[in-house]
Formats: structure tokens, C-alpha cells, sequence
């Protein structure tokens, strides 16, 4: 069978990694597939987000670097209220440089993204080192931290080939620790009930793009055709009159096509 007709529950015990487990938990628990992109330019804006949202997301995605004022008070309240609402955060940093960069990148700079953020994404594009680099630093940290390596894109007209698909799942089997999952457009790794398919490119409604390559899919061809178990909203949540609502109206939308999906 594929992971995709298998409950997140079920999926949660044969995870081998720790953040893949607790997050499979997280949205049985929390009945919610759905992960908003909190891209807004000001830190107390994310903050007030956050707060709003956090009732229906599993996880919330930033960008620290497109907002202002993300200083590292703004990290620790945000660390405070995922732990106190219940979801995690998963800063959308692609990495994807060689091994010791990405190293200092990930645990100190600016950001200190480690300290912080349950999960990364990260490019295979430089080859093992960079998932290496994340593990090692993720052996000086208490809690469990992960990554999403990205396998395919939503964006139009990018570069990613059917072998380099083929060498991110590879590369993700390598390291099933560190790994939690895959950002994609499509099934991959069927067999691993572990990693989770984090996809992104989806809008309710008549939009199908914007005017900068990326396009969008309903929540339910994101969960049932494409098999996503994450699906990252954007634009379609914050830009809303009133996201709050919006968000729930995804939520259950989501975990519906996720039930629908479960029953085939
Ligand atoms: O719903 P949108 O288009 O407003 O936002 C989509 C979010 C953005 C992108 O940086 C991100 O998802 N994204 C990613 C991720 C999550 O890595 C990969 C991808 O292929 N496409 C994409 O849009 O924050």
C-alpha cells in the first residue's frame, strides 16, 4: 500500500525520525494538515499571526529573512507559542551550500535558526554534506530538529530534472534521522510511511498563478492527487480579509480531502 492511504497515526510509529513522529502525532491530534507561510514584512505582524492562526495550523513556516525586526526575542516568543499551542515552526531557509556554511548558517549568524525552528528546508542540490552538516549540528541540541529536503518545485519553468528527483529521495533514505520529509509536487518515496510530503503551491478559488512563476493547485487535488500530508498556504491565508477564518476554512477542507484520501 502507499503511505497515502495509511493514517498519520499508523505512520507516526514507524517513523525513524524523532520530528517526523511528533509531527505525524501533532496533526492526528490536532486534526490539521495545514501549514500557513506567514511571509509578512513586520516581526509583530508574524507574532499576531501566529497567535491567530495557531488553533488550525500543524505547522507555521517563516521566512526570517523577509521580515523586519525578526530579532531573536521575536524567535523566542514565537518558540514559546508553538510549544503552548501546539505546532511546530519550520523556517523555509533553503540552504544549499557546501556542509560547513550551511553549518554556521543553521546554528549561528543572525538567526540562529537551530535555536529556534523545528524544522529547515534544505536544496540536495550540494549533495550529502548539507544534510550531514544538519546533523551534526542537531546532535548539540536538546530538543529534535529535522529538515525537508527539496525534491521538486512549484514554481514554472525550474531546472529540477527527473534524475535529481531521483537523487533527493536517495539522499533522504540516507539519512532517515535527519530527514522528516520531501517538499513536492508528487508521490515520492511511497514506501517510506516516515517521511512526510510537504506541499506547497496551494490557493482556494479561480487563481491558478501570480505573476512571478508560481502556481497553484485546490487543497484537494494538493492532498488527494498529489499526494501531499503538509500543505502550505500562503498568500491565500494572509492575504485574506480575515485569515483567521480563512485559515479554519482550509483546515477543513484539507483534513477532509485527507479523510476522503485515507478511505480510498
Ligand atoms: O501560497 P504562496 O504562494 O503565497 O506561498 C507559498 C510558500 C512560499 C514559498 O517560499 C514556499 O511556499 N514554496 C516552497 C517551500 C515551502 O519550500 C517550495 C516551492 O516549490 N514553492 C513554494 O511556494 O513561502
Amino acid at each position: 500500500t502507499s503511505k497515502a492511504t495509511i493514517p498519520f497515526e499508523t505512520r507516526a510509529q514507524q517513523a525513524p525520525c524523532e520530528v517526523s513522529k511528533l509531527l505525524l502525532k501533532l496533526m492526528a491530534r490536532k486534526k490539521s494538515n495545514l501549514c500557513v507561510a506567514v511571509d509578512v514584512d513586520q516581526a509583530n505582524d508574524l507574532i499576531d499571526l501566529a497567535k491567530l492562526l495557531a488553533p488550525h495550523i500543524c505547522i507555521l513556516k517563516t521566512h526570517a529573512d523577509l521580515t523586519k525586526n525578526f530579532t531573536g526575542e521575536i524567535s523566542r516568543q514565537l518558540h514559546a507559542l508553538a510549544k503552548q499551542a501546539d505546532f511546530m515552526v519550520l523556517e523555509d531557509r533553503k540552504f544549499a551550500d557546501i556542509g560547513n556554511t550551511v553549518a554556521k548558517q543553521y546554528s549561528g549568524g543572525c538567526f540562529e535558526v537551530s535555536r529556534w525552528a523545528d524544522l529547515v528546508t534544505v536544496h540536495s542540490l550540494p549533495g550529502d554534506g548539507i544534510v550531514k552538516a544538519l546533523e551534526e549540528e542537531n546532535a548539540k541540541i536538546e530538543e529534535p530538529r529535522g529538515c525537508f529536503l527539496l525534491a521538486e518545485m512549484s514554481s514554472e519553468g525550474n531546472l529540477i530534472t527527473t534524475e535529481y528527483i531521483k537523487g533527493s529521495t536517495q539522499m533522504a533514505s540516507k539519512f532517515p534521522k535527519t530527514v522528516a520529509g520531501l517538499v513536492c509536487q508528487s508521490l515520492l518515496l511511497a514506501d517510506q510511511p516516515g517521511i512526510v510530503q510537504l506541499t506547497p503551491g496551494v490557493r482556494r478559488g479561480e487563481i491558478k498563478e501570480d505573476s512571478l512563476g508560481q502556481r497553484w493547485v485546490t487543497p484537494e487535488e494538493a492532498v488527494i492527487e498529489k499526494g501531499g500530508d503538509v500543505i502550505v498556504v500562503g498568500r491565500g491565508i494572509t492575504g485574506a480579509k480575515c485569515p483567521e477564518k480563512e485559515a479554519k476554512l482550509y483546515q477543513e477542507e484539507l483534513w477532509a480531502a485527507y479523510e476522503k484520501r485515507i478511505a480510498i
